[in-house]
């Protein structure tokens, strides 16, 4: 395949101009944009809870945005560098509250972490949320 491929990961739960702004700068690093969007299951066993969206939904959001041209569920975060592998990935884009996590595949591809956009996250939208309804 020609070009260079772009792969990131996330949950992208409340999807959120966070989400948006990385996946921008994620697909301008390159020709093709692959997202692997967290299963339900992963959140589970990492966050002790379920998204708020579901899996389906979040792929559904993740795959209707601009720059996103392909994405897939991630089950596993140990399973990246195969991820990167089967979908021939140049490039690994995270946000740097990663910072350093995944420095562990680049013998695999690039890795580059990306500033996060201040101030906004799902926890800060659930919890202004649930504060409306008191
Ligand atoms: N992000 C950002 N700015 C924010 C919030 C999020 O740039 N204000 C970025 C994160 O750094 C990440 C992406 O948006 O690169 C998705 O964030 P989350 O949905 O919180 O993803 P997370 O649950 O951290 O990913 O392999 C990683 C896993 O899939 C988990």
């Amino acid at each position: 395949m020609s070009g260079r491929t772009v792969i990131t990961f996330g949950t992208f739960d409340v999807f959120h101009v966070g989400h948006v702004r990385v996946l921008e700068r994620a697909a301008a690093l390159g020709d093709r944009l692959v997202v692997g969007v967290s299963a339900d299951a992963l959140n589970v066993a990492k966050k002790g809870r379920p998204p708020v969206y579901t899996q389906d939904e979040r792929m559904e959001i993740v795959r209707a945005i601009r720059v996103v041209d392909e994405v897939f569920v991630e089950e596993s975060l140990e399973a990246k560098r195969d991820y990167i592998v089967e979908h021939g990935a140049d490039v690994l884009v995270m946000g740097d509250d990663w910072a350093g996590k995944f420095d562990w595949v680049s013998d695999a591809c690039e890795v580059v972490y990306l500033p996060r956009t201040p101030s906004v996250s799902t926890t800060g939208i659930i919890e202004h949320i649930a504060g409306l309804g008191s």
